[in-house]
């Protein structure tokens, strides 16, 4: 199970109550008072970190609180402070107050800190009111309440290019033969269920990060299919590759596949048809894709270097397809 929003209902620590509390010792009389401050509440904090790749850990966890302040105590001794809650998030976790919709944080780097609520400060002890003037205070103060907050965590993935097709269109296969991701692939849609990231290693150390999310099919907007939920893992990315199945082996063909994904980018966001794109024939290896790939040229006049017809299976064609990557990406 890939999860990628959740609902939660964080909570800080309570800070520890103050106490009265007096010196009584053999030999000092009126020894005054000694009641410690308590602890102050932990707090709650989201960590960004590379190595988690989606909220899962989250699925059946509504509230979670950090730990309480101690009390105080005799002898001027302060309450311990309560520990932090720290939540591991991906990179790519957006933070959003339920109740308001505001959004309070992106954390995008990895090791980014947020936090959430502020642990409650601990209440004074009857030594702290000591003055001048009073100098047998008999009053304390309560700890204060920690802070509480409906959160709702969105995972959009943080990816360089994002791979749209419809189920079968051979993404994974592609993402397979352009980096060490190994992931599943089946003759039969909807093999990927969950979006995955494959890492493109370049010469000089850089690196692109690609998503592959499952397949979007027609009225997937309405829910069909898996839906287009996934569409906000490439929300973010600086290219778009439309890898289109031009065999035509279940029945379709690339002109119209390619509208279909247009549509429904179109109907999550338009802004995504704005992004630079390229465009991926697959699966010519196969004898009938050749009159698919000419209508497809006849219709759609694209830019130099934006149509590439590969095999993404024998990797024919994916050295100029990568070296397209690099070229719209940096
Ligand atoms: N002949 C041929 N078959 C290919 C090629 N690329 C992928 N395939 C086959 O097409 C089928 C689907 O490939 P996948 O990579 O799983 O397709 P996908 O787009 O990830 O599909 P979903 O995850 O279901 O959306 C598999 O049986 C692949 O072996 C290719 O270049 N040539
Ligand atoms: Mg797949």
């Amino acid at each position: 199970m890939f999860v990628d929003r959740v609902l939660l209902e964080l909570r800080a620590g309570k800070g520890g109550n103050g106490v009265v509390a007096w010196r009584r010792e053999k030999f000092i009389p009126k020894g005054g008072p000694c009641g410690g401050n308590g602890g102050k509440g932990g707090d709650v904090i989201l960590r960004a970190d590379v190595q988690i790749s989606s909220l899962d850990w989250f699925r059946n966890r509504r509230l979670l609180h950090a730990e309480n302040g101690g009390q105080g105590a005799g002898a001027n001794r302060q309450g311990r402070n309560g520990k932090n809650l720290v939540l591991v998030v991906p990179c790519g976790t957006l933070v959003k107050n339920i109740d308001t919709g505001e959004i309070l944080a992106d954390l995008t780097e990895d090791g980014q800190e947020w936090l959430v609520c502020q642990g409650g400060k601990g209440g004074r002890g009857n030594t702290s009111f000591k003055s001048p003037t009073n100098r047998a205070p008999n009053t304390c103060t309560p700890g204060k309440e920690g802070e509480l907050l409906r959160v709702e965590l969105e995972l959009k993935l943080i990816a360089d290019v994002g791979l749209v097709g419809l189920p079968n269109a051979g993404k994974s296969t592609l993402i397979e033969a352009v980096s060490k991701a190994r992931v599943k692939i089946a003759p039969y849609p909807f093999t990927t269920l969950h979006p995955n990231l494959g890492q493109l290693q370049l010469d000089d150390f850089r690196r692109i990060l690609v998503a592959d999310i499952p397949g979007i099919i027609e009225g997937a907007h309405l829910n069909r299919g898996l839906g287009i939920e996934f569409l906000r893992h490439i929300e973010r990315t600086k290219l778009l590759i439309f890898v289109l199945d031009a065999s035509g082996i279940d029945g379709r063909d690339p002109c119209s596949d390619y509208k279909v994904l247009q549509s429904e980018l179109k109907a999550y966001n338009p802004e995504l048809l704005k992004r630079p794109f390229l465009v991926v024939l697959n699966k010519v290896d196969v004898p009938e894709a050749e009159d698919h790939v000419k209508e497809f040229k006849k219709r759609f006049k694209l830019k130099r270097g934006q149509l590439h017809c590969i095999s993404a299976a024998l990797g024919e064609g994916v050295p100029a397809l990568v070296d397209s990557v690099k070229e719209w990406t940096i």
